[in-house]
């Protein structure tokens, strides 16, 4: 393929002059009078300055070409910076440096002005943040639709041990590179009632009374591709009153219906839900679900219609992905701007939205699946609710004429499992799948237990909407930005091909056996573990040894994540250490970040346990330097990007099943570090890519784990007892080696061992993978001991991870699902 390259190369001395010239107008500053924030934003408006031409242009294209669009719906968008991104993408990046150079400002300093936009939990946001920098790039027209949140992820701080959730007022002061697009406001209904009344032809017509309207403002962000001149646009929805509600009206209901709608539009876009894998069935999150896909879906229509006149054929020109069920009630809100809107007939709608929405699915978690009560959902959302009502009905229909003549099966049985109302319940995923012709998974093995168990009875009527779609990450961000070291021995090892063709990186195989490419690459790990090194100085006040093994676990905290199985083997390897004399280890050193979900009690406890553990193995002279333990506060994007550089072993350590792809492990391995692991989510694709014998996996099989639930027979008391180890390290948590209070920890001992209801112990097979996850450490020691072997396997991270990029992703997604079309800048 013909790389379409920018037309223009970034102008250095043009920059300059715009950045003191908006440090003057902005501020009455010079150069050497400035802040950092002040420079920041005078940098920020003078790249967005030529970001708009681009931006401008690609609105010109999509006019005269035509293109079909994707429209990617998520609730979250964990974009991280954007400054240095767009720098990146525009190859302006050096260039920046230069001149930031000339006037005596440090570029680094001044990107760690900008505040990380985290309009996101993880990985599900962070994947929807990868994609649009992916569909930039390789020139496809896509929107990002999604919320403004005033507030995103909580900024965690930790205070004797403890999380404490501090406000993200990202906003405090101002985004630069936003657009805010008044002109597109979108009116958002809720509540009431729906009256039904006969039009002039006779055609029953349906219109809410008496809701309640919020008005929705988007705000556009520019989403730049690499090198090619593409912008494409991030459009988050904020909540505004829809009239200034006047305080001279004496009528009580309307008095008392303007208070409302006031207070509704001020709470919706307040905060993100701060929820991980996990449902938080509040009513707010309905709301905010409905809001920005009411707004979305009539922004995608009106558009269309502005230059098609056929609405019957809006899915050949507009296709929606919906990341997780979070956005399905767009396949409702879709039915009823085509029916009530647009004075469609209920198949032509139904055709025209199926043909629209894709769905991907993200978990198997059970507390993760979607569902809301059918009194609250029909009070809020009255009409959608007689649109699901009918979607519902014609399924039961659908289900019936499959099934009727099949003796084998109970119509009942099939219904009860599938419906999309059932028990008072409005089922989300149901929903999503019905209304959609393409159901994907995010990994291979993530893929297959849906289609096999989770989603068995949907694969079985209707396979041809299953498909799989391996996640991936741009490398852009994760190798380019984050570790500029690497990527430029890359690129004077193989070409800088792979910065827009991430497998041109096997190039780096025939290097991986030679001292010399050994040594610089180690070398440049080093250097990575020393910038690490330096920032947790700052940030922990903790000396760790860059001549350390970096064993890192960072991702958010969840029980089926097991980070209480990495610290159990920290207070193991600290007991050998204490009893053994001859127990010998090289220095390893464990870093975790992560944040628990603000209700999560025992994922809370289990950062405390993280950070007491630290407390009494860092400072232990018996120890002597051969363990440290370094709990990173506030984990986000940005220090992400320094510790995958610096990572040595990417812990992926989920019980298998549970974790449906990960991204994280992608990213570290991208960067060098080995994985330890289980074979879960797309870890198994990670090490079919990189070879078995350059990986650590340990643990129980997805089907095993599988196969214990089923059969109910795992009895980790029985382990307990009867393991002299597992007993004396698990006892560890109460006998008040880490907390004055031996009770302290009794929840998470609890947790493996209820002794009160045994089929609550030990979910998540923690004691079980035990003495196998220990193995592997060992065998992790043992590796790193050889520094050439070491070398040459860390090389191959690197090298065999072209599959992991989401270019790769995206193109797969345009094949068989989307089919979109290049444009042309
Ligand atoms: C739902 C309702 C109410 C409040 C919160 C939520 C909520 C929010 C976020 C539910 C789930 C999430 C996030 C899920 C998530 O991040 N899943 C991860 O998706 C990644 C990208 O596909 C995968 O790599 C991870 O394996 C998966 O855990």
């Amino acid at each position: 393929m013909a790389k379409i390259k920018s037309r223009s190369a970034f102008d250095k001395e043009l920059f300059k002059r715009s950045v003191l010239y908006n440090i003057k107008t902005l501020y009455r500053r010079t150069l050497e009078e400035a802040t950092p924030q002040q420079i920041y934003q005078a940098a920020s408006l003078a790249i967005k300055d030529q970001i708009i031409d681009y931006w401008m242009d690609t609105q010109k294209a999509l006019e005269e070409q035509d293109p079909k669009i994707v429209y990617y719906m998520s609730m979250e968008f964990l974009m991280g910076r954007a400054f240095g991104n767009n720098l990146i993408n525009l190859r302006a990046y050096e260039g920046v440096g230069e001149v930031m150079d000339e006037l005596g400002v440090d570029l680094n300093l001044i990107e760690d002005q900008e505040p990380d936009p985290a309009l996101g939990n993880g990985g599900l946001g962070r994947l929807a943040a990868c994609f649009l920098d992916s569909l930039a790039s390789l020139n496809y027209v896509a929107y990002g639709c999604g919320i403004r949140y005033k507030y995103g992820m909580f900024r965690q701080e930790i205070h004797d041990g403890y999380q404490v959730e501090k406000p993200d007022d990202w906003l405090a002061n101002g985004n630069p590179f936003e657009l805010r697009r008044q002109e597109y406001a979108k009116e958002i209904k809720f509540g009431g009632y729906v009256k039904m009344y006969q039009d002039e032809n006779g055609r029953t017509m349906f219109k809410q009374e008496d809701y309640q309207a919020v008005k929705a403002i988007p705000y556009d962000l520019p989403v730049l591709g690499y090198g090619n001149d593409v912008v494409d646009t991030l459009r988050i929805w904020d909540a505004e009153p829809i009239n200034n509600f006047q305080l001279d009206s004496f009528d009580k209901g309307d008095y008392q219906k303007a208070v409302e709608q006031e207070n509704l539009a001020k709470q919706i876009c307040e905060v993100l839900y701060p929820n991980d894998n996990h449902i938080a069935g509040k009513e707010l999150r309905l709301k905010q679900q409905y809001f920005f896909i009411s707004a979305s879906v009539q922004t995608a229509v009106q558009k269309y219609l502005k230059n098609h006149d056929d609405i019957k054929k809006f899915y050949e020109k507009n296709v929606f992905q919906l990341n997780d069920t979070h956005p399905t009630v767009a396949v409702a809100e879709l039915m009823r701007v085509l029916m009530d809107d647009y004075y469609l007939e209920w198949d032509e709608a139904w055709d025209i939205t199926t043909k629209t929405c894709c769905y991907t699915n993200h978990t198997i978690m059970a507390e993760a699946l979607e569902k809301w009560p059918q009194d609250l959902f029909q009070r809020l959302l009255p009409r959608i609710y007689q649109i699901v009502e009918e979607i519902n009905r014609r399924f039961n229909i659908e289900i019936v004429n499959r099934y009727s003549n099949d003796p084998k099966v109970s119509i009942d049985e099939k219904i009860r499992k599938m419906a999309i109302l059932y028990d008072n319940q409005v089922r989300m995923a149901h929903l999503a799948i019905v209304g959609s012709h393409s159901v994907n998974g995010v990994a291979k093995l993530h893929t297959e237990i849906l289609e096999k168990r989770e989603l068995k009875d949907f694969y079985e009527m209707m396979p041809e909407k299953f498909n799989n779609k391996t996640n991936g990450i741009t490398q852009r961000r994760f190798l380019m930005h984050a570790n500029p070291l690497l990527a430029n021995w890359c690129t004077k090892k193989v070409g800088d091909g792979w910065i827009t063709d991430l497998t041109v990186l096997s190039g780096l195989k025939k290097s991986a056996d030679t001292a010399k490419a050994q040594k610089e690459f180690m070398a440049i790990k080093k250097k990575n573990k020393e910038r690490l090194a330096r920032y947790i100085l700052q940030h922990n006040g903790i000396q760790i040894d860059p001549d350390s093994i970096y064993d890192c676990q960072v991702k958010r905290l969840h029980e089926y994540k097991r980070q209480l199985l990495n610290i159990l083997h920290v207070i193991y390897l600290y007991d050998k250490i204490k009893t053994d004399p001859k127990f010998d280890m090289p220095k390893q050193t464990f870093i975790f970040g992560a944040k628990a979900a603000a209700g999560y009690r025992i994922a809370k406890l289990t950062i405390k346990l993280i950070n007491s553990v630290a407390d009494v193995v860092n400072d232990d002279p018996d120890v002597d330097g051969r363990i440290k333990v370094v709990f990173i506060e506030d984990y986000r994007v940005s220090n992400a990007e320094l510790i995958f550089a610096a990572a040595d072993v990417s812990e992926q350590i989920s019980t298998a099943s549970r974790e449906a792809s990960g991204t994280g492990n992608m990213k570290m391995m991208l960067n060098g570090a080995v994985t330890i692991g289980t074979m879960d989510g797309a870890n198994v694709e990670i090490v079919k890519e990189v070879g078995e014998k350059n990986a650590f996996i340990f643990g129980l099989s997805s089907d095993e784990v599988i196969e214990h639930e089923r059969k109910n027979d795992y009895d980790p008391m029985s382990i307990y007892t009867k393991d002299a180890v597992i007993k004396k390290t698990v006892d560890r948590l109460i006998d008040g080696t880490f907390s004055k209070d031996k009770e302290l920890f009794r929840p998470l001992w609890n947790s493996l061992l209820n002794t009160k209801d045994t089929s609550k112990a030990d979910t998540y097979f923690i004691l079980k993978d035990f003495h196998s996850y220990a193995d592997a450490q060992a065998r992790v020691r043992k590796a790193y001991e050889d520094k050439a072997g070491w070398a040459k396997m860390a090389m191959l991270q690197t090298a065999c991870c072209g599959k992991f990029s989401s270019d790769r992703t995206i193109e797969e997604y345009v094949k068989d699902i989307w089919h979109l079309d290049k444009i042309k800048v």
